[in-house]
């Protein structure tokens, strides 16, 4: 089918109203609603998270049961990567990626609605199970987002619930991830070939890679628990001769890169936000993207890191805690680059630009205690404290969540049509940034001085430095209330946005606002660039 061709078929097809919504195959409301539905799942999974904190306040047990603290804090795992990062990301692909490519639309629309629409099931099937237990259903879902057995056996009916829950999210996720991988390798632009894709396109077609890689082994981790908890075999039940260190390894296979899919994303906004704030073309993007390639490659091989402590051989756990020590050289390039891009550049810090810098630095922070952790000896030690919840909260709400931010407040004017409040934008990233440090950073010296994960009390001893958390969290929970506020007033008006809201550069034919070693697509908002 010819460009023309599917541009007709859309413009046929036109239905208003609540319609419009429910069959979208417009990649734009698609990829409204998919960061609609992200916003909604950031304060619920940032609610549970109130409520974790709140109960660590001080030592006793005050608002919930431990059993319940560990479904919330389920819940809030689940809900963060599954219900807000992920579809934030998949939101911001679906709005930029056709643009930037140059293509009319996503390779598959009607996939895409489905791929959306499925995620309300998924949240309400979460929610069944953090209410079901509460009238019958036994022991609620209380093994973290990891669903180790044999706890995860021994759960009740919440956690067959969970169970679908993932099933659904793994349909969604492969169906998002198969479209976003066939519209950049089949729909873009005539000129615009391979290196001179946005490193927004490079990072999500690798995200997409991952996600079609180990998203089933997800899948059939969990269906092989349903099957051990209701249809009669034993693959992690030691009693039937199962071994529950075998779903470890499946788990983990899909965990590790996981992370990757967090954060990959976010490094492709990076490499749009940063060159335009510095007014300079992205430092060394081929081997920017080479090193991206090498991270998800070495990322999918370095798994059992998380669990040192099973008694795998010493042979194994060398080499897992090497092939994750190298991880540091891609991430490290990654991060070198965006400061050489920076370096010498006409530099300006509006929200987006101040986020970027500050996702390098606390990033590399998260980098540093990540070392830490990979050392097995060292592990040994730091496993299951706070130390490891300090760890992977540094490396994922600056590396993550900082950098879906990022995307928003860059994107906001092209999205609405309008400049958000740039001064409401600087007061939200002041008051995010020194609030995740104070919830966090004192959690690393609680973890070394012995603090467990996942548990709902605590020694005394730790009080202080709960509290200073607690005070942190609250902060860094309350701060979003005016995220939503300047969003709101960037989609009712403010100043009109021009097509390039942010004075980026022109470098020879390319406009930094796409960080394009070529000229922006004719499909993008910005005016087509003179053709030669
Ligand atoms: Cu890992």
């Amino acid at each position: 089918m010819s460009t023309e061709a599917i541009h007709d078929d859309h413009h046929d097809h036109k239905p208003s109203g609540i319609g419009r919504w429910l069959f979208s195959t417009n990649h734009k409301d698609i990829g409204t609603m998919y960061l609609i539905f992200a916003l909604v799942m950031l304060f619920l999974g940032g609610a549970s998270a109130m409520m974790l904190r709140a109960e660590l306040w001080e030592p006793g047990l005050q608002i919930v049961d431990p059993d319940t603290y560990n479904n919330l804090l389920t819940n809030h795992a689940l809900i963060m990567v599954f219900g807000a990062v992920m579809p934030a990301a998949a939101g911001m692909a679906n709005w930029m990626l056709p643009m930037m490519i140059g293509a009319p639309d996503m390779a598959l629309p009607r996939l895409n609605n489905l791929s959306f629409w499925l995620l309300p099931f998924a949240a309400l099937m979460l929610i069944l199970s953090f209410v079901v237990p509460h009238f019958g259903g036994g022991v609620p879902i209380n093994t973290g987002w990891t669903l180790y057995p044999p706890l995860s056996l021994q759960a009740g009916i919440g956690m067959d619930f969970g169970i679908f829950t993932l099933h659904i999210l793994g349909i969604s996720s492969i169906m998002a991830s198969i479209n976003i991988v066939t519209t950049i390798v089949n729909m873009r632009a005539p000129g615009m070939t391979w290196f001179k894709l946005p490193l927004f396109a490079w990072a999500w077609l690798l995200t997409g890679l991952l996600l079609i890689m180990i998203m089933p082994v997800l899948a059939g981790g969990v269906t092989m628990l349903l099957f051990d908890r209701h249809f009669g075999t034993s693959f992690f039940d030691a009693a039937g001769g199962g071994d529950p260190v075998l779903f470890q390894h499946l788990f983990w296979f899909f965990g590790h890169p996981e992370v990757y899919v967090l954060l990959l994303p976010s490094i492709g906004i990076l490499g749009m936000v940063v060159p335009t704030f510095s007014r300079k073309p992205l430092f060394a993007y081929k081997p920017l993207v080479y090193s991206m390639f090498f991270l998800t490659a070495l990322g999918m091989v370095v798994w059992a890191h998380h669990q040192y402590t099973v008694g795998m051989s010493k042979e194994v756990t060398t080499y897992f805690m090497i092939g994750t020590i190298l991880i540091s050289i891609p991430v490290g390039y990654m991060l070198f680059s965006f400061i050489f891009t920076m370096w010498r550049g006409s530099m300006t810090f509006e929200t987006p630009m101040l986020f970027a810098v500050a996702i390098v630095l606390m990033f590399s922070f998260a980098g540093v205690t990540g070392i830490m952790l990979a050392v097995v000896p060292a592990d040994l030690q730091y496993h299951d404290t706070y130390f490891v919840v300090a760890h992977f909260h540094y490396a994922l709400i600056p590396g993550a969540l900082f950098g879906i931010y990022a995307g928003v407040f860059y994107w906001l004017p092209k999205w609405t049509g309008h400049m958000y409040d740039e001064r409401l934008g600087k007061i939200f990233f002041w008051w995010t940034t020194i609030a995740f440090n104070l919830t966090f950073f004192v959690q690393h010296f609680v973890g070394l001085a012995g603090m467990p994960r996942r548990i709902s009390d605590y020694s005394p001893v730790f009080t202080d430095f709960n509290q200073i958390s607690s005070i942190g969290a609250f902060a860094f929970g309350a701060s979003h209330f005016l995220f939503v506020w300047i969003i709101i007033k960037a989609v009712r008006g403010g100043k009109r946005a021009g097509d390039k809201p942010w004075d980026g550069a022109q470098v020879g034919n390319a406009g930094l606002e796409w960080a394009l070693p070529s000229p922006p697509p004719f499909h993008s908002f910005t005016t087509p660039p003179v053709v030669k």
